[in-house]
């Protein structure tokens, strides 16, 4: 069988143009009211939009490399992940329920992940006009502008995100309990609300950490591929590495604030 050789920066210009086109088709689709859908309770929302722009970048991507697997939150083409040498994971709207209200932090994402490992990250906020690029060797940028974060940070000046569906997953005492040493130990704690821009943020050094205990891999391929390359440190709250075929939990932060949000949160999880 013949391998043919991956032209990665060709694939990278490829993933950031897709996904700047998406982004144009998601303010040309975008209505006033938006209808939407309810996935199974009242805060798990979808609308046309994410189904449409799914399915933009679906065929797109399929049209120039049919032999990728792809798969995306809204299941346009499939749902899982099998053994393709080059998979696409895709969310159309990271942050739906941001997107529905206006508030501006949403993103279209995609994380192109090559032989098990995170190869190159595209997340555009299409209100604030950002495209995030990482690759893997290569750096991270925000519009052609390099991205690498500050040196050195303390806790205590660190401003932590999370997400807030935890109460899925640990007790509400635990929940509580958590929360407040975030604050008493940082500088504050923010919601943003959408998985793909938090990551994009710290990146930029806006946040400087984000600690959630369960995502989908949709949610952070991207983002996770781009904060690595900006020089973020990033595992699961066990400590393992974070998987791009399995969701997980995510402790994404400043490398030198890591260990000891780490240290927080590893008795937490089992
Ligand atoms: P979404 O907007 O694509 O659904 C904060 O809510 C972040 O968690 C968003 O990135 C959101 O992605 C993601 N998320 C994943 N599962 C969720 C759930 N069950 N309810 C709400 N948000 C969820
Ligand atoms: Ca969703
Ligand atoms: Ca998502
Ligand atoms: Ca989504």
């Amino acid at each position: 069988e013949k391998q043919m050789t991956l032209d990665i920066d060709e694939l990278g210009k490829f993933a950031a143009d897709i996904v700047k086109e998406a982004g144009a088709l998601l303010k040309e689709l975008r209505t006033e009211p938006i209808k939407l859908e309810e996935k199974g309770d009242h805060a798990n929302l979808v609308t046309f939009v994410d189904q449409e722009v799914e399915k933009f970048l679906v065929d797109n991507i399929l049209e120039k490399y049919p032999d990728h697997g792809v798969v995306g939150e809204e299941g346009v083409f499939e749902n899982v992940l099998t053994n393709f040498e080059t998979e696409w994971v895709i969310d159309p709207i990271d942050g739906t329920t941001n997107f529905i209200h206006n508030f501006p932090f949403y993103g279209i994402s995609v994380g192109i992940v090559h032989k098990g490992e995170g190869l190159i990250g595209v997340v555009y906020n299409p209100v604030t006009d950002e495209l995030f690029y990482g690759q893997k060797g290569n750096g991270a940028y925000v519009n052609g502008d390099r991205l690498t974060i500050s040196p050195e940070i303390q806790l205590s000046e660190a401003l932590v995100a999370t997400s807030m569906f935890w109460e899925n997953i640990w007790t509400k005492d635990a929940l509580h309990h958590s929360i407040i040493q975030l604050y008493k130990e940082t500088r504050g704690v923010r919601m943003v609300g959408g998985a793909a821009i938090t990551l994009c943020e710290i990146a930029k050094g806006t946040l400087n950490a984000y600690i959630v205990p369960m995502l989908s891999t949709w949610d952070y391929a991207g983002g996770v591929i781009i904060l690595k390359e900006a020089g973020g440190s990033i595992s699961q709250l066990s400590g393992s590495p974070v998987s791009f075929e399995l969701g997980g939990s995510i402790l994404a932060a400043h490398p030198s604030i890591h260990q000891e949000l780490l240290n927080m949160y590893v008795d937490w999880i089992d």
